[in-house]
């Protein structure tokens, strides 16, 4: 069986959101990840970000490429529509559901091999177009599911599970999408749900081309020693994360820092990466000045968490090709054929 339905039964007291809905109606089937991956931490946020705005799941549609963080839509948001396409095409698929229907909240899930590379076409055509969409690339600088090879986001000179030095440069998809013109960029971390939280309800509430880049460490291929995303190395380098020390190995990996504080999260590959959130005078408002921060970071071999851009007045693909309101399976035949004398017209001014 490759999944398993969550049991209905819910505490008489659990809260309802102004819909009318309990937390529980955002979950989906029994995920069947590894325990502790932080997929899993970010399908949480996900439920928690679209419960707290009072989200209709109905009104939601799904997307996802392949491998395990692209199998994570079935384990949220169970009532809401979903498509798992073909390896790296998630971003089409999503752009053509847009357009068709307009009216729903669309929600792109990759991982980074899905996005950064066989997908990485797709990702840079849809980041550019503006599409209307929350794109989360779940990050682990690994294939998860096919075993842990490094992805294109991986640092150079880190250790696989095997102990070969990764000796590619890391592709990083959040200067990719400042640089595309993603209208809403982020960073976050899947073990700290408090700050990714918020982030993905900033997401959902942007018109635009939202692109959050999530740190989430794959607890099977990049959990060794020489690893910069480790759960040891987390456990001994942060003291929010020692909070883990009770549960059990490849448990979830958390972290709980204040702002402009630093972290530093091991990975499989050998390379450490540095969380660090902004500082509260930054303005995210300035595209330069975040494009700045991330160069200046990874110089340092640090990585920047939180609203590293966004544009609250930023226009989309609907707005670029004046689309029409209405889903395209609700236009009628009097929408759809204008009639002779119409199209002579058009005709006309085409000559
Ligand atoms: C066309 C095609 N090529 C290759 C594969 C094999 N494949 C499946 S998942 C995957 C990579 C998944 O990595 P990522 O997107 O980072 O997801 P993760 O498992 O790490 O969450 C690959 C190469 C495939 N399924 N289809
Ligand atoms: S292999 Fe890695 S990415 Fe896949 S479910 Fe396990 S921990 Fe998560
Ligand atoms: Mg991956």
């Amino acid at each position: 069986m490759t999944y398993l339905a969550k049991p209905k039964l819910h505490h008489p007291t659990l809260g309802c959101n102004a819909m009318g809905f309990t937390r529980r109606d955002y979950e989906g089937k029994i995920s069947t990840l590894c325990a502790g991956c932080g997929h899993d931490s970010i399908s949480a946020a996900i439920i928690q970000a679209c419960w707290e705005l009072d989200i209709e799941p109905h009104r939601v549609a799904k997307l996802s490429g392949i491998g395990c963080s692209s199998k994570t839509p079935d384990y949220f948001l169970g009532q809401s529509h979903g498509f798992n396409t073909v390896h790296g095409r998630m971003p089409s698929v999503l752009t053509g559901a847009s357009l068709a229907n307009r009216g729903l909240l669309y929600l792109g899930v990759s991982g980074d091999g899905d996005s950064a590379s066989i997908g990485i076409g797709q990702f840079v055509h849809a980041i550019r177009r503006g599409v209307d969409m929350v794109y989360i690339v779940e990050n682990n600088g690994v294939y998860g599911l096919t075993k842990g090879q490094f992805s294109a986001t991986a640092d150079q000179g880190s250790m696989s599970k095997k102990g070969v030095a990764n000796t590619d440069s890391a592709l990083d998809m959040v200067a990719m999408a400042l640089q595309l013109g993603a209208s809403y960029v982020g960073r976050g971390f899947s073990g700290d749900k408090a700050q990714l939280v918020p982030l993905i309800k900033g997401a959902i509430r942007h018109r635009g081309a939202a692109f959050l880049d999530v740190i989430s460490p794959c607890v099977a291929f990049n959990n060794h020693a020489g690893s910069t995303r480790s759960y040891d190395y987390v456990r001994e380098h942060n003291e929010a994360v020692n909070r883990l020390d009770v549960i059990l190995p490849r448990a979830r990996i958390e972290a709980d820092y204040a702002e402009g504080r630093m972290i530093e999260v091991e990975q499989h590959d050998g390379s450490v990466l540095r969380l660090r959130k902004l500082d509260a005078g930054y303005d995210p408002r300035d595209r330069l000045a975040a494009m700045n921060l991330i160069a200046q970071r990874h110089a340092q071999g640090e990585i920047a968490t939180g609203l590293l851009y966004v544009d609250p007045e930023a226009g989309d693909l609907h707005g670029h090709l004046n689309t029409v309101d209405a889903a395209l399976n609700k236009l009628g035949v009097a929408e759809l054929s204008p009639g002779a004398d119409t199209l002579a017209k058009i005709n006309a001014a085409l000559r």
